[in-house]
């Protein structure tokens, strides 16, 4: 098993020198798809941008099926290694390119509580401050007050563990402030309010002081 690891790792690194770059099927205004870009942006990765054109249905596309049978946008080609989900990808890019193991922290009992937060952000975030969005800001069919419930739910949750820290886990940044950023940072283009939360707001200010950082883009105002 580590020698399959190993043999892959250097395997992507021989590609990578020989001037592979890695690529990211992407959407400007996915948070999903932000994530990614944000944790390449912060350990320095290069990343070629394919841009799916969602509203021309091409992530239904059987070109793009082929990559992700779910029909979502992100997807990762790294030479011969193609994934789909972005918790799945970040991880993915924490375990094979963050040398210092500083997003994804090698002590189990932290990285475990990095694992909560992923499991958040795959949960109440996306039922709710993206799922509000989705359906405020693109029109999409759902409940938006159950979302907007959902996600007072999971910003009090956030700002009361955020009160005497300044990251998600640990002293420094992970991967869980990484996947709880993106639909946290546009949470009002799915009518929720930050007035509120002071220490989320604080957190979020955080992140975007990081070396690397890379803005979520927000949606023009009509
Ligand atoms: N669990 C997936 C969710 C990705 C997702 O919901 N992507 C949205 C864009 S933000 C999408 O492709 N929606 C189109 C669809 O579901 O048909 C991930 O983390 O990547």
């Amino acid at each position: 098993m580590i020698r399959r690891q190993g043999a892959l790792q250097l395997g992507l690194l021989w590609l990578r020198e020989g001037g592979w770059t890695m690529k990211l099927y992407d959407a400007t205004y996915s948070g999903h798809a932000h994530r990614v870009r944000l944790l390449c942006g912060l350990l320095k990765l290069d990343l070629e941008l394919e841009p799916v054109d969602m509203k021309a249905q091409a992530h239904k596309s059987p070109e793009y099926l082929a990559l992700n049978p779910f029909g979502q946008v992100p997807v990762l080609e790294d030479a011969d290694v193609v994934l789909r989900d972005s918790v799945a990808i970040i991880l993915y890019l924490a375990e094979n390119y963050d040398d210092d193991r500083t997003f994804l922290p090698l002590d189990p009992i932290a990285r475990a509580h990095v694992y909560e937060w992923l499991a958040t952000s795959a949960g109440p975030l996306y039922l709710g401050p993206s799922r509000a969005r989705v359906i405020k800001a693109f029109g999409r069919p759902g409940d938006h007050e159950q979302a907007v419930a959902t996600s007072h739910q999971l910003l009090g949750i956030m700002n009361s563990h955020l009160e005497a820290r300044s990251w998600l886990v640990g002293d420094g940044p992970t991967l869980a402030d990484v996947a709880c950023y993106s639909y946290v940072a546009v949470a009002d283009e799915g009518g929720i309010d930050l007035a509120g939360y002071p220490h989320v707001r604080a957190w979020l200010a955080r992140v975007e002081g990081l070396d690397g950082f890379v803005p979520m883009p927000r949606l023009a105002k009509a």
